[in-house]
């Protein structure tokens, strides 16, 4: 809980900031005196629209785990303030995915709900992600499905959800909890839900395997703050980068585990970790989620492209007399990192008070 102090401090830089970046908003002065006075009386304040769009997208700016902040300021914003009920919310979440697929051009876009008040916190999603696959068993070498998700998918067991069919790729319904109410599951609708089956440009029978993965990133879980007024729900997404699928959730040992599977479809010899087994099939299984993306028609970066805009990010900003902060250990992607210019130098991780933070207790 912030004191109306430290709101006022987070508030009157944010408002500055605002005023310095739109040049149509004429004279901070005014606007001050407005938000000092609200605060005063109520404890909080309210952004106006145009004070909304720009601090989510400050937000994304300011994120610097974040290597894909070259369009920060074409961010799509969905004014949802006044929602708190769960069965609101979830259905705007739907409309979000779909107006963010778009047919498979996907669009960063943010939807914002009802933020913390003086008398109140806001609503909540429980989901990590918009969209998630289940993970059925306690331990990630037994678990059938995605093991990051092994906790939520007991979670809605318990909350009297029935289960999926028991793939490896269930989706998980949509956990919501809104003001003054207990935690709701919503089904995800089907047309909500753009997925890419996975094939390899010239392995055989990749396409038979059923692998899959869905082609929008949507962000659930993370708190929207701007200028002292925190926002608890408020889901976001950009496009993929291959690496995030290939290298991690696909790849990773407490994820999918994919690597022997792949090693032993290339004909890898496996025996010894000193035959980069590992490794070539790292690059193959990220050929195949980059080749079936583009088959599909769906957003995609692939990590030497994005390390480029990224680069090309920062030396904008630096032009516009604006410091980058960001975070070495997140930028570099997990595959080819010394390949990627992201990797030959030093960031400074510098932190603002208009960011996407993590709830506490959240997954990181
Ligand atoms: C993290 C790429 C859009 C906010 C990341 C990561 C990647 C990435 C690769 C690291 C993820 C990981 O290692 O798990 C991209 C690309 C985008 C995009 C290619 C395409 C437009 C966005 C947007 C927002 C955003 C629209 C917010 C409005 C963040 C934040 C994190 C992050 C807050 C850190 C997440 C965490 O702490 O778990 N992004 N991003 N990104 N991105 Fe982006
Ligand atoms: N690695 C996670 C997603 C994290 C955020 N990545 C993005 N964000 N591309 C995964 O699902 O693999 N975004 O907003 O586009």
């Amino acid at each position: 809980r912030s004191t109306t102090a430290q709101v006022w401090e987070a508030a009157e830089e944010f408002i500055r900031l605002f005023h310095r970046e739109n040049a149509d908003a004429g004279d901070p002065r005014a606007r001050l005196a407005a938000v000092r006075a609200e605060l005063a009386d109520t404890g909080s304040y309210v952004h106006t629209p145009a004070e909304l769009v720009h601090g989510a997208r400050v937000a994304w700016r300011n994120s610097n785990r974040c290597i894909g902040r070259l369009y920060w300021n074409s961010l799509r914003v969905r004014d949802r303030r006044g929602l708190t009920d769960a069965d609101d919310i979830a259905a705007e979440c739907f409309e979000h995915l779909r107006e963010a697929t778009n047919g498979g051009r996907v669009r960063p876009t943010i939807t914002v709900f009802a933020p913390d008040t003086p008398d109140r916190p806001g609503p909540l999603i429980w989901s990590e992600q918009l969209i998630r696959y289940a993970g059925y068993g306690d331990h990630p070498s037994i678990t059938v499905g995605d093991a990051r998700n092994a906790p939520l998918t007991e979670a809605l067991l318990q909350l009297g959800w029935s289960g999926g069919a028991g793939t490896p790729f269930d989706l998980l319904p949509l956990v919501v909890q809104g003001v003054d109410d207990k935690p709701r599951w919503f089904d995800t609708p089907a047309d909500a839900v753009l997925e890419v089956p996975i094939d390899h440009p010239e392995g055989d029978g990749w396409a038979d395997w059923g692998l899959r993965w869905h082609a929008v990133p949507a962000i659930s879980n993370m708190c929207l703050e701007i200028g002292g007024i925190h926002y608890p729900a408020a889901p976001f997404n950009g496009w993929y980068m291959g690496t995030e699928i290939g290298a991690r959730n696909l790849a990773d040992t407490d994820r999918y585990n994919l690597l022997p599977a792949v090693a032993r479809r290339l004909g890898l010899d496996t025996s010894s970790d000193r035959s980069l087994w590992k490794d070539r099939a790292l690059v193959e299984l990220n050929r195949a989620v980059l080749h079936s993306f583009d088959r599909a028609g769906v957003t995609i970066a692939d990590h030497h492209t994005e390390s480029r805009r990224f680069l090309s990010h920062m030396e904008r900003e630096e032009r516009k007399g604006r410091e980058v902060g960001a975070d070495w250990s997140w930028i570099v992607p997990p595959i080819s990192g010394s390949a990627t210019p992201v990797f030959h130098r030093t960031y400074e991780d510098r932190s603002s008070s208009t960011a996407y933070v993590h709830h506490l207790g959240a997954q990181e």
